[in-house]
């Protein structure tokens, strides 16, 4: 590029410059790009962390960052379970798009309870898809992948061949293979000294990446394996628990000493950053893949857990802190999900969109900004297969949920369950068939009332605008009955 070029760049990237406040984020093309840190806990449930309500786990060092930030208190996951919420992340794009809809098999549970064939899911994330990590190479980033991956392995399916720089720890495995303490037996991860426990391991690793790029605009993707089962702590943490009493339900002390061990590694980062004089021009994100797990915490008041539909399996703790540009100690209540952070982050790091790709998410940065909307509508979720094991909360006992579509707009939700839709009548036998739930999120968090009937223009208003964005995406819904169904 020559020299006038690059001044008519400069012009032009200049005049897009967005404002905060009285202060003008500098988005010249001289700027240094924000550092992004992205930190996925997996497992964690939307009311698992003390900015969120907590009283039972100790989160000091999380709850400081969602105060130097801005809190999301309507954040949602793109799935109820880790795969696809991952895929979902890493692309951009709804799951329809990728084909990653669940964890292992779409057909889980007794094949004689289930009505439907469920649509073949995809457990590994093809190599043709473009994913944030790629489109931030191009902008001069280096990136890592700290802890789980899940979405296949190395060389080809893991972080490097998708686009990350450094692997630590990913593969094809959703848990930690030999638990939590070393020796580890992951293909990706030197063993440590006998012991050592690998929530630590992840963060001395993330401080090491920090400390060897401190010089150049790094994307780190910290995927903890915590908070996942097995549920595994420090003894000294969890003795820290052992006889606090239990709170809105929440009462297991080694579950709380993961979360311990979590939030003491984000405080360890965030120390970092400050001693290398990064914090200013660091972006923070912390987030979850999907809802608390019904064997190891409460989601109350939210409905259900890890796995369900309900606001219990899909609403995550989330905060996001950049200094220079969020204002500290705000908060957002605009519904946001994770197919957002991709051009969210793209936009921040002034990284290129890739041609011709669909994005499904929006870029968040105007409500990061102050915005209190974005120029969206609804947001959707298509899960067309099962996953067993009733728990509290879920519509039967036997499955967590059942092929099921959702959409929320703005107060309203709406679920679609494609059993009684397809089998059952679809939209001729509406009113008698139990196709589908609507609540009011607002007036009715824990989803107990369902106004599907007694409010039948917004029931159809929602259901018109499911349909079309699922003819919009080629969702495929499941439609051929089981001949193996008992009933
Ligand atoms: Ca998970």
């Amino acid at each position: 590029m020559d020299r006038r070029a690059f001044l008519k760049q400069c012009i032009a990237v200049g005049a897009g410059g967005f404002v905060l406040s009285n202060r003008t984020l500098n988005v010249h093309a001289g700027a240094k790009r924000p550092n992004i840190v992205f930190i996925m806990i997996d497992d964690m449930g939307a009311r698992d962390v003390g900015f969120m309500g907590s009283t039972y786990y100790e989160t000091p060092n999380i709850d400081r960052l969602s105060r130097g930030g801005m809190v999301f208190t309507n954040a949602y996951a793109n799935a109820a379970n880790c795969a696809p919420t991952r895929a979902c992340f890493l692309t951009g794009q709804y799951s329809p798009r990728h084909g990653v809809y669940t964890v292992g098999s779409s057909a889980r549970g007794s094949s004689g309870d289930r009505r439907l064939i469920p649509i073949a899911n995809d457990t590994t994330l093809d190599s043709n898809h473009i994913t944030i990590a790629e489109v931030l190479k191009p902008a001069g980033y280096v990136s890592v992948s700290i802890g789980k991956w899940h979405m296949g392995t190395d060389p080809e399916l893991g972080p490097i061949g998708q686009g990350f720089d450094v692997n630590v720890g990913g593969f094809s495995a959703g848990s930690p293979p030999g638990g939590y303490f070393s020796p580890y037996k992951n293909p990706e991860l030197p063993n440590g000294p006998d012991g050592e426990y690998l929530t630590d391991r992840l963060t001395d690793e993330a401080l090491k990446f920090i400390e060897s790029n401190k010089d150049r605009p790094f994307f780190m993707y910290l995927t903890h394996y915590a908070v996942h089962t097995p549920i595994q702590a420090k003894a000294d943490l969890t003795a820290k628990y052992q006889d606090k009493p239990p709170s809105n339900g929440q009462d297991n002390p080694k579950y709380a000493a993961m979360i311990d061990s979590v939030d003491q590694g984000i405080g360890r980062i965030m120390a970092k950053l400050d001693e290398l004089e990064l914090s200013d021009n660091t972006v923070v994100f912390f987030f979850s893949d999907n809802g608390g797990y019904a064997g190891a915490t409460s989601n109350q008041p939210l409905r259900g857990f890890k796995g369900t539909f309900y606001e219990g399996g899909i609403r995550e703790p989330m905060c996001v802190r950049w200094p220079r540009v969020i204002k500290p100690r705000t908060t957002c209540d605009t519904p946001v999900i994770s197919t957002d952070f991709f051009p969210t982050i793209t936009e921040m790091a002034r990284a290129k969109k890739p041609v011709g790709k669909i994005l499904d998410g929006v870029s968040i940065l105007p409500l990061l900004q102050g915005a209190s909307t974005l120029n969206r509508e609804a947001i959707f979720w298509h899960f067309p297969a099962y996953l067993q094991g009733g728990v509290t909360g879920a519509r039967d006992s036997k499955f967590r949920t059942r092929p099921v579509a959702v959409v929320r707009k703005g107060r309203w939700k709406l679920l679609q369950y494609f059993e009684e839709w397809v089998l059952d009548g679809g939209r001729s036998k509406i009113d008698t068939n139990n196709s589908v739930e609507l609540y009011d999120i607002e007036a009715d968090i824990s989803e107990t009332n369902n106004l599907a009937n007694a409010n039948k223009a917004k029931r159809d208003e929602l259901l018109d605008m499911l349909i079309d964005w699922q003819n919009s995406v080629d969702a495929p819904i499941p439609t051929e009955p089981n001949p193996d169904y008992t009933g």
